[in-house]
């Protein structure tokens, strides 16, 4: 049977990707190279956590539109949904882009003259014409005839986690063809189930239009994360500070916090700097910034902390942003392990989303306790994410406590 959309890489976009468009009657095969992952979702679970998708994912998989496996099939239209990090390099960081560049590979076998190719995952600039290139080269090497009227597409993906299964359809959508003609076969596409808005553009524009979005919000959290240090030095409030700036008609400052933290915002702009790493000044400084932020955190535990004998620190929350169980890229983990090697502190740590610490705690003995059991056994207590619970947290518990509070949600 020939699909109409194969979504190559089941993960955090491609995985919402591909059940909505089979909620939407299109017939969807996932393509995913760990078989635990196609288990999963054949058996109509899902291996990642986002509100509602699993619901979303059974009924997909329930009606039969949507199947996932582990061998390239037939489809009209392939959505490549697939990793884009980084590499370390000597000096700025580098993209990596060998997930992207064997998706393409994977798939080249089954693209047909009439095929559509969307490149989904967040990229440098110039990514859908290597797409081609990648394509059309391992076609030429299993001596595939050469496919010139398949179509290439930048479709980036702008979901916030959290509200995926609510940003897929209302955001505007970005459809960045290497030809016009391109652009608006993908758009009539996602027609089928986004409300936005589709502005249709070529790839290497919308390619820069999503690393501009993302790049933007870390320069704007760089800045308040600067007048954070600024303001600790002076004795001032930052929070206040930003809450009366904030009331002027055009001021829009964002929240300072322990670091920025996530798959995207503190990747993508490395992208930007990569491909022009001689004009990218304040985008650079501002990741530089962001990252400098959690080493500034433990300064200040340890210069609290020192003043204390034996102290106990107690950390409130590790996930990289409120409310979501996702640790991974993780400022307050970045912290967290570094409180739990400093010589003669004990370290406790609640994360109400997860059920284990990560390893490297567990290996350093630190122990995973409720917040309030691990305010009271603590002498400092640093608030590293805003989850809710945090909010509504009965400030008696605080009274006669050294509190770092990253996010300024009890100032
Ligand atoms: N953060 C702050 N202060 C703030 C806002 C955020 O310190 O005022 C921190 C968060 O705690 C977190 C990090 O920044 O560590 C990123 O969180 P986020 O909520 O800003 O963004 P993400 O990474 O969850 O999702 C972003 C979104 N991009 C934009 O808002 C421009 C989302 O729309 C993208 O789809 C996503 O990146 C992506 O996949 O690229």
């Amino acid at each position: 049977m020939k699909f109409d959309i194969c979504v190559v890489g089941l993960g955090y976009i491609g995985l919402p990707t591909a059940s909505i468009f089979a909620a939407r009657g299109k017939r969807v095969y996932g393509l995913e190279v760990n078989p635990r992952v196609v288990a999963t979702i054949n058996g109509g679970d899902i291996h990642i956590v986002e509100p509602d998708l699993d619901v979303l994912v059974r009924a997909a998989v329930q009606s039969g539109n949507l199947v996932a496996g582990t061998i390239p099939v037939e489809a009209e239209t392939f959505i490549i949904a697939v990793p884009t990090p980084f590499q370390h390099a000597s000096g700025d960081p580098v993209p990596d882009l060998s997930y992207v560049e064997s998706a393409s590979r994977s798939i080249a076998g089954k693209v047909a003259p009439s095929s559509l190719v969307i490149l989904e995952s967040t990229s440098p600039v110039g990514t859908t014409e290597k797409v081609k290139e990648w394509v059309d080269g391992e076609r030429a090497r299993l001596g595939l005839p050469a496919t010139p009227g398949a179509h290439y597409v930048h479709c980036p993906e702008r979901i916030l986690p959290g509200q995926m299964l609510k940003e897929i359809v209302t955001n505007d959508r970005l459809c960045g063809g290497l030809t016009p003609a391109a652009a608006e076969r993908a758009r009539d596409l996602y027609r089928v189930f986004c409300n936005g808005e589709i502005h249709t553009t070529d790839a290497r524009t919308a390619e820069m239009v999503k690393l501009t979005e993302n790049s933007s919000r870390d320069v704007q959290i760089a800045f308040a994360n600067e007048l954070s240090l600024i303001c600790d030095r002076l004795g001032i409030s930052v929070w206040e500070v930003i809450r009366l700036a904030n009331r002027h008609p055009r001021v829009k400052i964002l929240q300072p916090g322990p670091g920025v933290g996530g798959h995207c915002i503190a990747v993508d702009p490395w992208f930007i700097v990569h491909s022009a790493p001689d004009l990218a000044q304040l985008i650079r400084t501002a990741r530089q910034v962001n990252d400098q932020k959690p080493a500034w955190v433990v300064d200040r535990v340890k210069g609290l902390a020192s003043r204390l004998k034996e102290p106990v620190v107690a950390c409130l929350g590790l996930a990289f942003k409120a409310d979501v169980d996702d640790l991974r890229e993780s400022p307050s983990v970045q912290i967290a392990e570094a409180l739990a090697h400093l010589p003669g502190v004990s370290l406790l740590v609640d994360e109400p989303n997860v059920n284990e610490l990560p390893v490297p705690l567990r290996k350093a003995n630190v122990r995973k306790v409720a917040a309030a059991e691990a305010i009271a056994g603590a002498d400092v207590v640093v608030l590293l994410v805003n989850h809710r619970q945090y909010l509504s947290l009965d400030r008696d518990l605080l009274r006669d406590k050294v509190v770092i509070d990253t996010r300024g949600i009890w100032s």
